[in-house]
């Protein structure tokens, strides 16, 4: 697999800064602190995500331009969302830039929805599930923090998941953005997904 080509393209905190749709586009979302930026890092090879250990870390939504020798997508890290102690206020702007996001121009070609692989999808997962399905967007969920679960347990825990009911256009990947598991499967699927992609406007 050739590497890829990346860099940040946009910072955005308003909706009036998101970048013009003119590529394949995937977003990555997820519950705040599930390791969505340490994902986005280990998938482009470079640390221009910024990780935290405190919920909450990203709070603008991150457009990264990504070459890659099937053409090239951005990828998009999002503000995660289910912070409870955040103020209200706080919670409402994340919701409606998010929301802004996927309605206000053309909406992600796919959502890696990314969720903790301890605990699979909670009632606040389910929520963004429902609500980007009703949307009729396509979704692959993504385990996180792989490397917590001992590799004798992931497949059971893997088959317990999809036993509880998901939305998923493929069998979820299991990642450690940490120990890099599952990194170049979830890069494959990309590959993969960005060749079925054609029309005006893509590539
Ligand atoms: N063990 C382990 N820890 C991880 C992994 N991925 C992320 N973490 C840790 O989880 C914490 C949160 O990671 P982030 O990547 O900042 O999570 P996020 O989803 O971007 O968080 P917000 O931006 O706050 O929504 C950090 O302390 C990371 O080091 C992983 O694969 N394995
Ligand atoms: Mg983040």
């Amino acid at each position: 697999m050739e590497k890829w080509k990346v860099r940040l393209d946009t910072t955005a905190f308003t909706r009036d800064q998101f970048p013009e749709r003119d590529i394949a586009e995937f977003a990555v979302a997820g519950r705040s602190n599930v390791g969505k930026s340490s994902l986005v890092n280990r998938l482009l090879g470079a640390k221009l995500a910024h990780v935290g250990a405190t919920p909450g870390k990203t709070r603008s939504i991150n457009f990264y331009r990504v070459e890659t020798p099937l053409g090239p997508f951005m990828l998009v890290d999002l503000p995660g969302y289910g912070y409870a102690s955040r103020s209200k206020k706080e919670r409402r702007q994340w919701s409606s830039l998010i929301e802004a996001y996927i309605t206000s121009r053309e909406a992600p070609d796919l959502i890696l929805h990314l969720a903790d692989f301890r605990h699979g999808l909670t009632a606040n997962d389910r929520e963004l599930q429902d609500w980007i399905s009703g949307m009729g967007l396509s979704m692959l969920v993504v385990f996180t923090k792989g490397d917590k679960i001992s590799k004798g347990a992931r497949k059971g825990a893997l088959y317990k998941y999809i036993q509880s009911g998901l939305k998923s256009v493929d069998v979820p990947i299991v990642t450690s953005a940490e120990k890099g598991d599952g990194i170049a499967e979830l890069k494959g699927f990309l590959e993969g997904f960005l060749s079925t992609l054609s029309g005006p406007g893509e590539n």
